[in-house]
């Protein structure tokens, strides 16, 4: 069956240089063909062509073309791009000129889904694909590189063929009597799970801080009222987001503000300061704050270093000691006590650069590194936790069809994961690699 023909345009709607639009299916290069000067069916693949393009004798623009013949093109189909200028209606009307031909308005995705489908990428790199485009930071960014390239593919093949292997020897051995079940589980089967289980925890542990900071870090800042939490956030944003006065009980609601640093997004919250209060505006800006503390990468918890510490600060040290990091802040003004604490002035934007250091050291410090094996996103994450628990849930009393079973549904998540059929391949490999009377 013929593949619809689909076309878009690929460069942002909006004037520029040059706009781009992509056309891809079986017939694309005949329908395109009917609008061109130039002859596309007679011009050789992967070249770039000037050319007319006119619609019922009407002229409609100048432009550049390149024709690409399946396979070799991106969707793995017949492919023509457009290079048009860059207004707004010049493109459009090349695009409609294209549809008026016979071509449909492609759907979100439609290419990279066709790509997929063509197995042309896998899930995981057509995913990466949408990542790279919309990713915000450079450390985001690498991580999606690779998995374009690959990486976290050979990791998943690796692993799929560990648990087809298991698999097919477990299944080889259903016929064996019930005692021996047990034996050959501990000694043939359990190391290996266990190896496998501590590959995939390690897999979830990076994924988890990949996702964490594809994101973005969250920062929240919290202290008692009047000790300069806006006017961090001011001095680290580079800019005056959040009022800031003298009088306590200023800030009531949540003020955020993102910096990108070292290459990585960081989203800063500034919150009500927390004190007992009657307030009923600033009780629900409190509510609000401690919600806050709860999905924070980081905790900035701001002392006033020029005023002795009050009843408030020593309760707000007590309960956030573990995850927050503890700041004097007023160091222009002198100290009143002696804290041990990370001590700066928001005046000081030497100050505020280092802090910065600091938070860019903590969040990042246990990054995955380029060698490492992760996923990056929440359908994967999902995917490999399945086959965590899979694995980890060894029926009792143990069979070895349910222990098959087990290991299966695993398999089936990292299938999943890469966007494969599961049961053909299982039978291909099973086939494939024992001998069928066995
Ligand atoms: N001298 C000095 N004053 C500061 C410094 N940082 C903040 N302040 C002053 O402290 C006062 C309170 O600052 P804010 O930033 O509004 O404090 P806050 O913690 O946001 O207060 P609330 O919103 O009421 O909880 C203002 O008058 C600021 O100018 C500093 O480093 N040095
Ligand atoms: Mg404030």
């Amino acid at each position: 069956m013929k593949s619809k023909v689909i076309a878009s345009l690929a460069t942002p709607w909006g004037t520029g240089a040059i706009a781009l639009i992509r056309v891809s299916g079986d017939d694309s290069i005949q329908i395109v063909n009917r609008l061109t000067s130039v002859d596309l069916e007679k011009l050789p693949a992967n070249m770039q062509v000037y050319s007319k393009i006119s619609n019922q004798n009407k002229f409609l623009d100048e432009v550049m073309i390149s024709v690409f013949h399946q396979p070799k093109s991106f969707t793995g189909e017949n492919m023509v791009e457009i290079s048009t200028h860059g207004g707004q209606l010049i493109s459009q009307e090349v695009l409609k000129a294209i549809i008026d031909q016979g071509a449909i308005l492609a759907p979100r995705g439609e290419f990279t889904r066709r790509a997929f489908l063509n197995k042309k990428v896998n899930l995981l790199q057509a995913e990466a694909i949408n990542d790279i485009i919309n990713a915000k930071s450079e450390g985001a960014l690498n991580k999606f590189r690779e998995t374009l390239n690959g990486n976290n593919t050979q990791v998943m093949n690796h692993l799929k063929e560990k648990l087809l292997n298991l698999l097919a020897r477990i299944e080889v051995n259903l016929d064996y009597p019930e005692y021996e079940n047990y034996q050959f589980y501990q000694t043939e089967i359990q190391p290996e799970i266990e190896a496998i289980l501590m590959q995939v925890e390690n897999i979830i542990d990076n994924t988890q801080k990949i996702i964490s900071f594809r994101s973005g870090y969250r920062v929240v800042i919290i202290g008692k009222p009047n000790v300069g939490k806006s006017s961090l956030l001011n001095a680290i944003l580079g800019k005056n987001k959040a009022i800031v006065t003298q009088i306590a009980g200023t800030t009531r609601d949540v003020v955020e503000g993102e910096i990108n640093f070292q290459g990585y997004t960081y989203i800063f919250y500034d919150t009500a300061g927390m004190h007992e209060s009657q307030d009923i505006i600033e009780l629900e800006g409190i509510h609000k704050t401690k919600e806050m503390i709860n999905f924070a990468d980081v905790i900035l918890l701001v002392l006033d270093g020029s005023e002795k510490l009050t009843k408030e600060d020593d309760e707000l040290i007590k309960n956030y000691q573990d995850r927050a990091l503890i700041i004097t802040n007023k160091k222009d003004l002198g100290t009143k006590e002696k804290l041990n604490y990370w001590s700066l002035s928001t005046k000081n934007p030497q100050d505020i650069q280092q802090l910065l250091w600091e938070i860019y050291q903590r969040t990042t410090k246990d990054n995955p590194r380029s060698s490492s094996e992760y996923l990056t996103n929440d359908r994967q994450l999902k995917l490999m936790e399945n086959v965590k628990q899979n694995l980890k849930e060894i029926p009792q009393p143990l069979t070895l069809d349910l222990l098959a079973n087990k290991v299966s549904q695993s398999l089936k998540a990292i299938f999943e994961i890469l966007g494969q059929d599961f049961n053909e391949e299982l039978l291909d490999y099973i086939f494939n690699n024992f001998c069928i009377g066995k």
